[in-house]
Formats: structure tokens, C-alpha cells, sequence
């Protein structure tokens, strides 16, 4: 089956290539590297799919969703790095967090913005694996395009589009970046299809790791629905400390967050079965728009997951997902095997092509 959906496409997004991360204090190289893009935008082309260039969109849509004040410090961070000769002494080239003012560590004093830029990070930041090189923003600026650009085509008539982000976006909460992400593209997609006149947008995660940013952005509100499928956190996983089934949202927005952690080894019938139990509830939300944050690294072999889901599980999944009827923005999350990824992804937006066309 050819693909015909646009995907969207940002050139911008290779110039993050900070080339190492940092984890337990080591430096070990990168997974997240610019050639995912390259390998996803080459399978979807030729699969079918049209690739549709990226238009700048301005930063209303980011501060939507997320403090003026992270914008500020992803846009700054590495000029003020190098400003301060943190790249000659202590030879760090890199923008990485120190001190994390935990609320364990301030108690009721509300933290002060500390002066020091290598002090500055841990404000923003929540992990060390994250770092900030010199086109990382350029590249982060560049996926909320593509994201921003794919829910303009589906404002304009499209069923389905998907925007090749990278870097990823959905562990990024209102105010604190990590995991491999800066801005939560899904997120601000989410948010821009509601400004658009969507009156109630579901969030669908199948990434490998619990949607977390999405879950604290729209937590209090009854007007997004967030759902994540993914692998326990309990068993080890990251983000380690959030993505349990009890954590439901709050006031308008309690019952409104949904978390479906699945055990390490999970393969296609239970993951797909935990995404049952999820759409089942997102039909009942009865939602104008989907985002779905498609991380692929679920997948059998990933890496960064121990989840056992084939491309037939993708698909399938797309299929599920686009049979709620209702337009979808598809938006890259993880996947980072270079040898599956490209066929992982067209496998899912056929499912999803396949999915919306017969809704
Ligand atoms: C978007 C996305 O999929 N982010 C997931 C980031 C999870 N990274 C967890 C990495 C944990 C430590 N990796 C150690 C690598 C050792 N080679
Ligand atoms: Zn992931």
C-alpha cells in the first residue's frame, strides 16, 4: 500500500548533533543523532508520502504551553556557555546541568535564578543525558515547525500528517526539558489544534517511555485528554518516577490523563491490548483532533526499550488509533535502531493512512 499523507520535513532539525551525553557522569556517545531524520524522511518519500517543507511559525504557539522563560534559556544557553569560556575551563563544550534545586533542597523558598551560567541549567533541566550544542535550538525551533506546519495541513483539509521532530519532544514538561527533548512538540501541536477551534484534543502515546510532558502540561484541563502506552516505569525504566496508571489528572482535568504501563518483554498482543484499554476511553472523550507521539522505540531490538512490538504491531496501532475518526497529527518521538526505524514509522502511518481513510 503507497503512502500518500504529507510528511513534513525541517532541514533545520539535522543541526542538533551534540555528538556525546552524559550518563552517571560518563560521557558515552549519543543515540538521537541527525540521521534518524534523514532515514525516516528517505522510507516515508519512498513509500509514497509527499514531503512538505516546514514554515516558520512564531513563538506564540511555544509559550502556549510552555514558561517564556525555557524559550529564553534554550534560544541563549550555548552563547552565554561560551561566553563564560565553559568550553576552555573547565573544557565542557557542551550545555549541562550541575545543581538541580530540587524541592527537597528549597523547601518553601521559592528558588532564586542563579547567577552563574554554569549554575543556570539545573533550573531548566531534569536529566544529564540532554545536552545543548551549538544548533541544538536551531534544530528544536525547526521541529515546532514541522509540528506546527503538520496541524496547519490537517486545519486545511488533510486527514493525517506527520512531521519528522527532531529532536523529540514528549518528556518536556511547562518548564523542564530532558530525556533527549527541548520543546514538547506534541504538546504545542495539541494546543495549536484547540486555538484552531479544535474544542477537545487527544494526545495518544505510543513512544516506549511514559508521556510525561503532555501529562504535566494539560494535567488540571478537561479540554486535552492525554493517554501514554509504555514500558513500566516501576520495572526500572525511564522517566523512572511518573507514568503509573493511578496518576489520573486533577480537578477539570481528573480522569483526563491515562497511563498504560506495559511490562518489559511486552510483544504486539499485550501492547496492542493496553492501547485498546486506552482508545477506548479516548472514543468516549469523543476528541475533534488526535496527536499521536509516535516514538517507534517500542519496537523489538530498540535500543532504549525493552519492549518486543513489530512493525505489524505499528501498523495495527495506526489503524486503531486512525479509527477513532477523528483528523490526526502525527508527530516523531523516539526509534532508534537505524537498520528498522525507517520501515517502523511507514509501517504506522500506513496503519494510520489506512486507519483515517476507512473512519
Ligand atoms: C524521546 C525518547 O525516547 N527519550 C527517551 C530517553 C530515554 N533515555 C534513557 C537513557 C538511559 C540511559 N542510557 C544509557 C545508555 C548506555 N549506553
Ligand atoms: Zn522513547
Amino acid at each position: 500500500m503507497a503512502l500518500t499523507l504529507p510528511v513534513v520535513w525541517s532541514e533545520a532539525c539535522l543541526r542538533h548533533a551534540p555528538g556525546a551525553e552524559i550518563w552517571l557522569g560518563v560521557r558515552m556517545p549519543d543515540d538521537e543523532l541527525p540521521e534518524r531524520a534523514t532515514i525516516i524522511r528517505d522510507a516515508a518519500a519512498q513509500a509514497g508520502a509527499r514531503v512538505v517543507a516546514a514554515e516558520p511559525h512564531g513563538d506564540a504557539a511555544i509559550t502556549a504551553v510552555h514558561d517564556p522563560g525555557l524559550v529564553a534559556f534554550l534560544r541563549d544557553a550555548h552563547a552565554d556557555w561560551l561566553a563564560a569560556g565553559l568550553d576552555k575551563d573547565p573544557g565542557q563544550d557542551l550545555v549541562v546541568p550541575y545543581l538541580f534545586p530540587t524541592g527537597a533542597l528549597l523547601g518553601e523558598v521559592a528558588p532564586h535564578r542563579p547567577a552563574a551560567v554554569w549554575a543556570r541549567t539545573g533550573h531548566w533541566c531534569f536529566d544529564t543525558m540532554t545536552p545543548i550544542g551549538p544548533g541544538t535550538w536551531e534544530a528544536v525551533r525547526g521541529a515546532v515547525d514541522a509540528a506546527l506546519t503538520a496541524v496547519d495541513l490537517v486545519q486545511g483539509g488533510e486527514r493525517l500528517a506527520h512531521a519528522i521532530t527532531r529532536p523529540p519532544g514528549h518528556h518536556v514538561s511547562t518548564r523542564a526539558y530532558g530525556g533527549s527533548c527541548y520543546l514538547n512538540n506534541a504538546a504545542i501541536a495539541a494546543q495549536a489544534l484547540r486555538d484552531a477551534g479544535a474544542e477537545r484534543v487527544a494526545v495518544v502515546d505510543v513512544d516506549a517511555h511514559h508521556g510525561n510532558g503532555a501529562q504535566e502540561i494539560f494535567w488540571s484541563r478537561a479540554d486535552v485528554l492525554t493517554a501514554s502506552l509504555h514500558v513500566d516505569p516501576a520495572a526500572g525504566w525511564f522517566p523512572h518516577v511518573m507514568g503509573w496508571a493511578d496518576e489520573a489528572g486533577a480537578g477539570p482535568g481528573a480522569g483526563l490523563n491515562l497511563n498504560a504501563p506495559v511490562a518489559p518483554g511486552t510483544g504486539d498482543a499485550g501492547w496492542l491490548a493496553a492501547l485498546d484499554g486506552l482508545l477506548e476511553r479516548v472514543r468516549g472523550f469523543a476528541p475533534d483532533a488526535v496527536v499521536v507521539a509516535l516514538g517507534v522505540d517500542a519496537a523489538a531490538g530498540d535500543p532504549n526499550s525493552p519492549l518486543e512490538v513489530t512493525a505489524d504491531g505499528y501498523r495495527e496501532a495506526g489503524r486503531r488509533i486512525g479509527a477513532l475518526g477523528a483528523p490526526v497529527v502525527a508527530v516523531q518521538e523516539g526509534g532508534y535502531d537505524p537498520a528498522t526505524l525507517g520501515g517502523l514509522v511507514v509501517a504506522a502511518l500506513e496503519g494510520l493512512e489506512e486507519g483515517t481513510r476507512d473512519a
